[in-house]
């Protein structure tokens, strides 16, 4: 039987990884390195540092910039990035997340955000469910990121649950491989690629229903 669920936030709430690639594109312009939105599948759920890191790497500039520099570079990325936020509405909650939230909160199934933005809270707020979530991870307070499982033990706990008594939902491999490294049952939210040891698989929420998950 499970109790509650946990939830990735881009990929599965709401689309940001567009909004995140032309953060990226531009910055990695402005350093001469060009990234397209196949190289963008690779940043999915990555950590802000780390994702600039696999864009120096991509472009061989990894060994040019100073850990400050490249902190100051993230930190243009993220200005950016915050601006391109500013337009968030409901609209842009992913088809069928609303609906399945709404059913779980209605049988108050606790619910988590475990997700790798240190923006999570304010998108949440654009998206107007922020009140919904009975807790969101920090991410700054995270020794690891995904596939660690860390951030979905978190979660769990803050929702009071161990992580075998939870759902996570994710969109990204590194995120499917670190629920299930907890334990948690893991259903994969897909889009173009395969998503490798998710329990279930879906398109979009609204496919499940909230008893049949609570089942399992
Ligand atoms: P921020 P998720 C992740 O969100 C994104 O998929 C990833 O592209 C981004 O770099 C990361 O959040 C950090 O975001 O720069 O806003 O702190 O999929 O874990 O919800
Ligand atoms: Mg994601």
């Amino acid at each position: 039987m499970k109790k509650g669920f946990v939830f990735d936030l881009d990929g599965v709430i709401t689309d940001t990884a567009k909004l995140h690639f032309i953060a990226w594109k531009d910055l990695a312009a402005m350093l001469d390195i060009e990234i397209d939105l196949t190289f963008n599948e690779q940043l999915k759920g990555v950590g802000r540092m780390d994702s600039l890191e696999r864009i120096l790497v991509y472009g061989g500039k990894e060994k040019d910039f100073s850990l400050a520099q490249k902190e100051t570079l993230a930190e243009e990325k993220n200005k950016h990035y915050v601006e391109l936020l500013q337009d968030l509405t409901p609209q842009d909650l992913l088809p069928g997340f609303k609906t399945f939230l709404d059913s779980a909160k209605k049988k108050q199934v606790p619910c988590a955000v475990a997700s790798a933005s240190k923006n999570a809270p304010f998108i949440l707020k654009k998206l107007e469910i922020f009140d919904e979530f009975d807790a969101i991870v920090d991410p700054a307070t995270l020794t690891k990121g995904k596939p660690d499982p860390e951030i979905f033990i978190r979660a769990a706990q803050a929702i009071h649950i161990t992580p075998e008594e939870a759902v996570g939902f994710e969109d990204a491999q590194a995120g499917i491989e670190g629920i299930k490294a907890c334990g948690m049952f893991a259903v994969g939210v897909e889009t173009t690629e395969p998503l490798y040891q998710a329990d279930l698989r879906v398109k979009r929420l609204d496919e499940l229903s909230v008893d049949s998950l609570l089942q399992k």
